[in-house]
């Protein structure tokens, strides 16, 4: 039996600590812990900012819903749900959602972003829809929306994939505009930096990262620090899902590594009858446990959202082991079909970001397993 939760607030809800959370339920299982300073930078992307009490009491299953992973995930979730919320299709939501972040200047999504070890962007990118149908291109260059071509291989093509110089070529067949290749500024430093060391390491969370390391994170056109790896699930108002997943992948990779995010039922995975869920991360990790897939399977079992992402995080874990698990990073998110939606994180640092109405955008610090 479902039953309202209440988190005892000793706390001023008027004046918290920064650092304090409000609780609430929105399934059977799922306790979500919300960041209030957050909240507040809603504002400056257009959205009123959320009150410290509106969160109070159980929430219930939300549609349309959308999710992204990261901080970025409100802008783009923003742009996502103007499509939702008139009525527009899931699909078209999460193109037009992580285009923003493709569009914008970070370390680790669209063509502003670290390159590999070569010093060269390699963009991996998917999409899936509420039919089974699916698209995806890895190891794309000088193409500014990979999403958008990898929708073309799944609506114009016979075929799931398209690498390389092939899905170049098709994107330019298809009109898209094929840019310089120019490394951004940003991605010079971060570059030049790294080459002093060359090492290659991943570092957790570096999509939150406020630090300047070898492994830079560079910075947003609004002066924030970096963003990640972009994925988006969504779910419209005629209950039909679809997910997209865009990346340059982990920054300083050897050319021509690819992680999960273009690959299905690793970095994504839509059953429209279950749910979707979608993964950021160490890729190499997420595609050994089919992350994604596995999510959506142990949904169709019964599990809510946050359980099947928890559970899929513990057999990563089990694969990885204790040891080497400490040093990267995962995260799991996913919407079930009737809109319960959770995620979880391998290590702490992992958010998510939640939109399910006009002035309800918010992110969700993800449990972490370790
Ligand atoms: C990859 N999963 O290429 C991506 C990178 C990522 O947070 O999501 N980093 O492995």
């Amino acid at each position: 039996m479902i039953s309202p939760f209440t988190f005892p607030l000793s706390l001023d809800p008027s004046n918290p600590p920064s650092y304090i959370r409000h609780i609430f339920l929105h399934s059977t299982k799922q306790i979500t812990m919300l960041h209030r300073r957050r909240f507040l930078q809603l504002g400056s992307l257009g959205l009123s900012a959320l009150s410290f009490s509106s969160f109070r009491g159980k929430m219930t299953a939300q549609k349309p819903l959308v999710l992204s992973t990261w901080d970025a995930g409100i802008a783009a979730n923003n742009a996502a749900w103007q499509i939702l919320r008139n009525g527009g299709r899931a699909l078209d939501a999460v193109e037009q959602g992580v285009r923003v972040t493709e569009a914008s200047l970070n370390c680790c999504v669209g063509l502003g972003a670290n390159p590999d070890r070569d010093g060269y962007v390699t963009l991996d990118a998917c999409i899936m829809d509420e039919n089974f149908n699916c698209g995806s291109v890895l190891f794309l260059e000088k193409i500014k929306h990979p999403i958008s071509v990898a929708r073309r291989v799944m609506e114009k093509t016979p075929h799931v994939m398209l690498a390389g110089s092939g899905a170049q070529q098709f994107a330019v067949a298809e009109g898209f505009p094929l840019e310089s290749g120019e490394l951004s500024d940003d991605a010079k430093k971060a570059y030049q930096n790294w080459l002093k060391k060359s090492e290659y390491k991943p570092v957790i969370n570096i999509e939150n990262s406020k630090r300047q390391e070898a492994f830079v994170p560079t910075k947003l056109e609004n002066g924030d620090w970096n963003h990640d790896t972009i994925g988006m699930i969504a779910l419209d108002a005629k209950g039909n899902l679809s997910g997209s997943c865009t990346t340059s992948g982990m920054g300083f990779k050897m050319r021509g590594r690819i992680g999960d995010s273009p690959i299905i039922g690793a970095g994504l995975f839509v059953d429209n009858e279950v749910g979707a869920a979608v993964a950021t991360g160490q890729g190499e990790d997420i595609i050994r446990i089919c992350g994604a897939h596995t999510i959506v399977e142990l949904m169709r079992q019964g599990m809510d959202p946050e359980t099947a992402c928890k559970k899929a995080m513990e057999r990563l874990l089990k694969v990885k082991g204790i040891d080497k698990a400490k040093a990267i990073q995962a995260g799991f998110i996913a919407i079930s079909k009737s809109g319960e939606y959770g995620g979880y994180a391998l290590q702490k640092g992992f958010n998510f970001a939640v939109c399910h109405a006009d002035d309800k955008n918010f992110l969700v610090d993800a449990k972490p397993l370790i």
